[in-house]
């Protein structure tokens, strides 16, 4: 097999049993654990001025090579903070009126792109495979090309891929779009996200359909398929099972006392619809007074690009809905909600999981949602918790039947959905998971690596069977 080079905008080394807090980080970092090869992008290091310097720093561990760059302070402003998380980010979670448009930061994101091609093209070999990732790089396969890379360049997108019109928002969408065209395959994490992609190209660029899974446009030929993104549902259970019996869940569980244990975990961001969760949460507690005193939610939520002004926002919105929900309805002995902005170790939140009864996973919109599967996986088979799951998440594709799916915008229906987990008799919890289980477990990270990059080599797009 071709080596692997795998191009993301953040190169973040994952050491094993350390926090990390995003899904694409924990998706890149186990495929290329199993494969070898490069990993290219960003090291997270900024310097001051408008000039990045031109080295390369290289580190080997194992069989991975680290491969990484510094930006500029002018880069980050343009292409990190501002195009790709203050444009794209808002727009592909169909939140456009969140989105602020700078033609600088646009130039800005297209001349970064074009200058980590240049960083990247000294290490490749001629037969090398390209996997870029995410909404940062959109335009690298076009700039590839015109740096004279002929290798093949596949494009996964973590996040959604929005429907047409309000792709159509992003003033320099057309060309955008067009440069994402020299990819030679573009991946998904679900079937709508891949239709809408078709959809745009062809309604506004004019390309051909080739069967369901290929599009023409100027005479070349692009795959576009859905590789839904999964985890390895054994590691996750034994990962779980560590901290079983560790201090902090020990006392997690006495403080508790026969309390039920709902959790939420989330990197702290306005898709992940925490505050439409905090609503329904009270709510569950106006609505079914059973529950006063008996059920204690904890949202985990360690802030990310706090230098970002609508996360900010959401912050401060955060802390007061929670301190409201606490200054209403705690008693000396009950907190309802614990809202802690921290980074755990992996194994801590999965036996933390594995101690809850109900996983409440509940974004606006969720390319995936690495959490929800996580849940599942960490769940005893014989005491399984109920996983509430929004409908807009990705993973209500696959886990649809045996999940309590939910509209994030409907507090009264969560709250009724809750107060249905949390009561929910055990055969039922168990069928359930059961079948989440089985789904999880079929499509594992490694079949999402191997049917992504089998697919690339071979230049035929399978098709996605959802077991
Ligand atoms: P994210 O938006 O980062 O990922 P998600 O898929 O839920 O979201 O992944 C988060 C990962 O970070 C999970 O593995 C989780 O366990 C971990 N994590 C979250 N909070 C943590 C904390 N406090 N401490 C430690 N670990 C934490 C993007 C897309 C998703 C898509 C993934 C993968 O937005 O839709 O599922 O990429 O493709």
């Amino acid at each position: 097999m071709s080596r692997l080079v795998v191009v993301s905008n953040r190169v973040a080394p994952i050491a094993e049993g350390k926090p990390t807090a995003g899904g694409l980080a924990v998706g890149v970092f186990d495929a290329l654990k199993q494969t070898g090869g490069i990993w290219f992008g960003w090291s997270g290091d900024i310097v001051d001025g408008s000039t990045p310097p031109d080295t390369v720093h290289k580190d080997t561990r194992d069989n991975i090579t680290y491969a990484t760059v510094a930006l500029s302070r002018t880069d980050y402003d343009q292409y990190y903070r501002g195009f790709s998380n203050g444009m794209l980010w808002p727009v592909f979670h169909y939140r456009p009126d969140l989105a602020r448009y700078d033609r600088r930061e646009y130039a800005g994101y297209c001349r970064v792109n074009r200058w980590l091609v240049e960083r990247l093209k000294p290490l490749l070999q001629p037969d090398d495979i390209l996997w870029v990732h995410d909404y940062h790089l959109l335009p690298f396969a076009r700039a590839c090309r015109q740096a004279g890379i002929r290798n093949r360049i596949g494009f996964f997108l973590h996040i959604p891929f929005p429907a047409e019109p309000v792709m159509a928002t992003v003033p320099p969408h057309r060309e955008l779009m067009e440069a994402m065209c020299a990819y030679d395959l573009v991946g998904f994490q679900t079937d709508s996200d891949r239709r809408a992609f078709v959809d745009y190209v062809c309604r506004r660029l004019g390309a051909g359909r080739r069967g369901d899974r290929y599009v023409e446009i100027g005479g070349h030929r692009i795959g576009a398929g859905v590789y839904p993104i999964g985890i390895y549902p054994d590691e996750i259970r034994e990962l779980s099972l560590k901290h079983n019996r560790s201090r902090q869940i020990t006392n997690l569980k006495q403080g508790l006392q026969q309390r039920r244990l709902m959790v939420s975990v989330d990197r702290l961001d306005y898709s992940k619809g925490m505050v439409e969760r905090f609503t329904a949460f009270e709510r569950l507690l106006e609505m079914t007074p059973a529950h006063r005193g008996q059920v204690t939610f904890v949202q985990i939520a360690p802030p990310s690009r706090s230098d970002v002004e609508q996360y900010r926002r959401i912050r401060r919105q955060l802390e007061s809905a929670a301190g409201s929900i606490n200054g209403r309805w705690s008693d000396l002995a009950w907190t309802p909600l614990r809202y802690i902005n921290k980074s755990y170790d992996r194994s801590l939140l999965m036996s933390l999981f594995r101690a809850s009864q109900v996983g409440y996973v509940t974004p606006l919109r969720d390319g995936m949602n690495l959490v929800a599967k996580e849940y599942v996986a960490a769940q005893p088979e014989d005491d399984p918790g109920v996983l509430v799951l929004s409908e807009f998440a990705g993973a209500a594709e696959e886990l649809g039947e045996g999940a309590l799916l939910v509209n994030p915008y409907d507090a009264d229906g969560m709250a009724e959905t809750l107060d249905r987990a949390l009561t929910m008799a055990l055969p039922e919890r168990v069928a359930r998971h059961r079948n989440m289980l089985a789904r999880l477990t079929e499509n594992n990270l490694s079949r999402w690596r191997d049917r992504f990059l089998s697919d690339l080599q071979s230049e035929t797009v399978t098709p996605e069977v959802v077991a």
